[in-house]
């Protein structure tokens, strides 16, 4: 089949100078021998079917790098990477202005106009984006690839977490976001996005960033680096959430997470939403233009910093941040009573042991200890609620994921330390060589793979991938 049968929705910008082509090769893709089968699908569940091969998509002659962009929800990951694409293909907001408006991924917010009324900007159309006001945005991670020079940049966009359909869905989401990395081997660079000045909600922000360490392994450590967004109003700088950001690192004794120059980038969005507003209409002052063009500006130069020093990071095998999780989760799984024999049981113990070597010796931090103060900070506001009139049915699930998160952190305590005579050195390879062993096991085989393919993240396992292809082809007069 031809690659270029796949082109959905190509963008022009600025005939004279050169133009992008956008092609949307793949929603939800499903890896079938050497095709790539992919389905899109609307949020709607209408199907759409076409197959590209594998082979076809490679190119060969480019370096990747690959960057994972974390954040709460609503931090702006996704408008950021929207401001990428507009930042790499045009030289200045003004050429931007009269150029079109590039926005891969859709966003909806409001802006006051000149008569006070509140407008809502929409741009771009995409059902893996829920574009209602007030709602999480982003569903599922999706890839964003574009050229830069000799490198293709990977940026993966993801669902936040603080999610506000509650922790059960920030589980998912994780879990949503380990499923893509593994269709992505080497991860460079991984951007934890903040706001300048919400320090003021500690616990909610020590949860989230503690949430976020929770999941990578001590190996990814060197690659991470903290992105502050809403910027402009704090002039360009991190503002107090910096210290509290600091406090809650140095805390983490065991893994050093450095905040330096390196690590620390400041950037605003609000070029992008500009952009939208005007080609929606709204009118600007000169003083505002200026505003945002300077906004433009340093945050083309935080991305140009950026991406150097993503360039001079050793990346990051994906597959021990996915081995981590996966090693936590079988843990508490297997420690569930089995209808087993005494015989299986004691090689379970010994997989038990693996993952809680492996555990021990790679986790950033072994569980989220902010956990319990968020969800008690969660159960007072609901109680509060209730005084009011509400019904108990959020209340009581919030107490229920308290006392399960409680069982579990106890469950992960006692196996690290049980494990802790085990001098071993322990590795993702053989974490997966136990995963292995255990759904292939001769009598526990079925019921322990059931277990296994509902709590893991593999390649195998995971069918939903999504991505985007973007090819910027630059005319020479440019
Ligand atoms: N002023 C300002 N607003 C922003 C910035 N980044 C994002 N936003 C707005 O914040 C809201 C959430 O952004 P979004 O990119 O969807 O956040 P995500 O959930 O992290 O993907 C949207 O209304 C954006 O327009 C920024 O740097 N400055
Ligand atoms: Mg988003």
């Amino acid at each position: 089949m031809d690659y270029k049968q796949s082109v959905e929705e190509s963008f022009f910008v600025d005939d004279h100078c050169y133009y992008i082509g956008l092609i949307l090769i793949s929603t939800i893709s499903i890896l079938v021998s050497k095709y790539l089968v992919i389905v899109f699908s609307t949020a709607r569940h209408h199907l759409k079917l076409s197959a590209i091969k594998t082979s076809e998509m490679a190119e060969p002659t480019m370096k990747e790098m690959n960057i994972l962009i974390l954040g709460e929800t609503g931090v702006g990951k996704s408008t950021w990477i929207n401001g990428i694409v507009n930042y790499l293909s045009y030289s200045s907001l003004l050429e931007a202005e009269n150029g079109k408006l590039l926005s891969v991924i859709p966003t909806s917010f409001s802006v006051t106009n000149d008569d006070y009324e509140e407008v809502i900007i929409r741009t771009g159309n995409d059902t893996n984006e829920e574009v209602q006001p007030g709602y999480s945005s982003t569903q599922y991670p999706k890839s964003y690839i574009f050229p830069r020079g000799d490198t293709l940049i990977r940026l993966i966009d993801t669902p936040g977490i603080g999610d506000i359909r509650g922790v059960a869905q920030d589980k998912e989401n994780f879990k949503r976001i380990l499923d893509h990395l593994s269709y992505v081997p080497e991860i460079h660079g991984i951007c934890i996005l903040l706001k300048p000045n919400n320090a003021r909600l500690t616990v909610i922000f020590q949860f989230c960033i503690k949430e976020l360490l929770t999941h990578l392994h001590r190996y990814a450590s060197k690659n991470i680096v903290f992105c502050f967004t809403n910027v402009r109003t704090s002039f360009y700088k991190p503002g107090d959430t910096l210290s509290v950001l600091k406090r809650l690192l140095s805390e983490n004794k065991d893994v050093e997470i450095s905040i330096s120059k390196h690590t620390v980038y400041c950037m605003d969005n609000e070029a992008f939403r500009f952009l939208a507003a005007v080609k929606n209409g709204i009118e600007f002052s000169d003083y505002d233009r200026i505003n945002f063009s300077t906004s433009w500006d340093k945050s083309v130069e935080e991305m140009n910093r950026l991406l150097a020093h993503i360039t001079s990071l050793h990346p990051h095998r994906t597959q021990d941040t996915i081995s981590l999780n996966n090693a936590r989760k079988l843990i508490v799984a297997l420690k569930k009573p089995l209808k087993i024999s005494g015989s299986e049981q004691a090689f379970i113990s010994e997989a038990i042991t693996e993952f809680a070597t492996f555990l021990r010796q790679s986790a950033t931090t072994p569980y989220n200890d902010g956990m319990e103060d968020y969800l008690d900070h969660l159960i007072r506001a609901e109680q509060e609620k209730v005084t009011l009139g509400n019904d108990r049915r959020v209340l009581n699930s919030l107490k229920d994921m308290k006392s399960n998160y409680t069982h579990e952190v106890n469950i992960l305590k006692e196996s690290i330390s049980s494990s802790s005579s085990n001098r071993q050195e322990s590795s993702s390879e053989r974490v997966t060589e136990f995963i292995d062993k255990l759904s292939k096991h001769k009598e526990a085989g079925a019921q322990l793979k059931e277990t296994i393919d509902v709590v893991t993240s593999s390649k195998r396992n995971a069918l939903t991938y999504l991505e985007t292809r973007l090819v910027f082809i630059q005319r020479s007069n440019k």
